[in-house]
């Protein structure tokens, strides 16, 4: 066996990697996950592109539930809940399945946006949210994070440009998302697996720095 597929049997053989992009609305989060399936793909790696809440067909009808404008009141705690059990569909039947196959799961959002969004906006507590995490994904953590974080105004208005009528969560005020932007950095200084990337930045550049962070899971 050559070198170059000795090492693509050997990653065949290996279980996969998981890693997640995280930040508020209109981060580039979508955009960036595109770049970095083509550059993991260039190297001979396959890769499951996914995103949260959703991800297979039944975890999008949750989706659908909590960020759709329903006729009655979501409790945060409720909302918390419909978001962990999309999760545990999507690892189930999707993003475990594929790491044991040896792909690459890249994912549009995971527990992070969970821990920023319910625990940070929405002041859910963080101990019952870690509760949640380890008895629905005790085996399936990132292996990487990119926060692509930027100044909230500049994300609300990025997202703006391209949606249509705003889900429950767009339709938040200013503040929320303030929220939610100081504990996605609270979380990306306590843990070694985040890169935190300017996504202020141009286009280019963000996808440039995100490529780069690949370099870590890459080498290990
Ligand atoms: N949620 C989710 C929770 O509350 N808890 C959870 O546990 C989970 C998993 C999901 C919602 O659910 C919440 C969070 C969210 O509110 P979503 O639609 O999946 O919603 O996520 P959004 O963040 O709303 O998706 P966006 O499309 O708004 O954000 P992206 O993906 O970060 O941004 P993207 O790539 O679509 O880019 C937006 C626009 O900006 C441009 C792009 O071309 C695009 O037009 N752009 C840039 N322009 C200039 N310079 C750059 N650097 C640019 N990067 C992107």
């Amino acid at each position: 066996m050559s070198g170059v597929s000795g090492m693509l049997e050997g990653r065949r053989a290996s279980r996969g990697r998981l890693i997640t992009l995280e930040g508020i609305e209109g981060a580039g989060k979508s955009t960036v996950a595109v770049a970095l399936r083509e550059a993991l793909e260039s190297r001979g790696i396959e890769v499951c592109l996914t995103r949260e809440p959703g991800g297979t067909p039944l975890a999008e009808r949750v989706r659908a539930l909590v960020l759709g404008h329903g006729e009655e009141p979501l409790a945060p705690q409720a909302e918390l809940l419909l978001m962990f059990a999309a999760r545990r569909i999507h690892v189930d039947n999707l993003i475990r399945p594929a790491l044991e196959r040896g792909q690459w799961v890249l994912c549009d959002r995971f527990t992070d946006a969970t821990r920023a969004y319910q625990g940070g906006g929405r002041g859910m507590p963080a101990d019952f949210i870690e509760t949640l995490a380890g008895a629905v994904h005790p085996d399936v953590n990132p292996d990487l994070t990119l926060l692509l974080d930027l100044p909230v105004a500049l994300g609300l208005s990025r997202a703006a440009g391209r949606r249509g009528v705003p889900d429950r969560f767009e339709s938040e005020d200013v503040a929320f998302f303030e929220r939610v932007r100081a504990r996605y950095l609270e979380l990306g200084r306590a843990q070694a697996r985040f890169a935190v990337i300017d996504a202020s930045r141009p286009l280019a550049t963000v996808t440039a720095d995100a490529v780069a962070a690949l370099g870590r899971v890459l080498q290990a």
